[in-house]
């Protein structure tokens, strides 16, 4: 593993900013509003955005994230993550593979990789990312055709097998976040519980607090 120039340790909330869940609101302004609140570590997800739409909505929330000193990191695209100078990229199996994004973006930027099993856990330790996603931990609609839900059960199996930060994912609300994290997670990657919540900050405030 790397040793990525940044200073945010890898835990706690990391809030993903998708505009398909985010009903017409800035992402931006979620961006502040969720680092007053105390969230350090965004990831920008955008399935749908032409290259150049999602280049301009990137460069608004690196500028943004600089300015909160939160980090912004890009799903899917190395060559975003690079046009923009984000903190790092989020790959998932079928994406680039780990090394060729460390080659691409160099050793102080931050490379997370999606796994849904013990096989993809224990393989991604040759591979080098500084992060793990796990997940989906419980049934969610906000991504597409997942992987089957793995339950605090499978998530309990996987810490076992790697001491890389493991972000879990998947249907993860402030109900359920002590007992992820009890089950081995360092921190949890959210979507739809904050973004679809009426008061960001509130909904910020309530993960932070069983976290920290
Ligand atoms: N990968 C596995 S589950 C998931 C992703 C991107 C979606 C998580 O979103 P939510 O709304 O927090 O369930
Ligand atoms: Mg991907």
């Amino acid at each position: 593993m790397a040793t990525p120039v940044l200073s945010i340790p890898l835990q706690g909330l990391y809030l993903i900013l998708d505009p398909s869940v985010a009903a017409g609101r800035s992402l931006t302004d979620i961006l502040k509003e969720a680092a007053e609140a105390g969230a350090q570590l965004f990831q920008y997800r955008d399935k749908q955005a032409s290259m150049r739409d999602a280049y301009r909505q990137a460069l608004a929330l690196k500028q943004a994230a600089v300015d909160c000193g939160a980090i912004l990191i890009v799903n899917d695209r190395c060559d975003l993550a690079q046009a923009v100078d984000a903190d790092g990229v989020h790959l998932g199996q079928d994406d680039l593979p780990v090394i060729d994004a460390r080659r691409l973006l160099g050793p102080g930027k931050l490379i997370g990789l999606s796994t849904h099993n013990p096989d993809q856990v224990a393989a991604a330790a040759s591979q080098g990312p500084d992060y793990l996603g796990f997940g989906p931990i419980f049934a969610t609609t906000t991504k597409r055709d997942h992987e089957p839900v793995v339950g605090l059960e499978g998530l309990r199996k996987v810490r076992a097998l790697t001491d890389v930060p493991i972000f879990a994912i998947g249907g993860i609300s402030p109900e359920t976040v002590k007992q992820v994290r009890e089950s081995g997670a360092d921190g949890v990657a959210i979507v739809s519980a904050v973004l679809t919540a009426p008061n960001i900050g509130e909904a910020v405030r309530e993960f932070v607090k069983h976290l920290s």
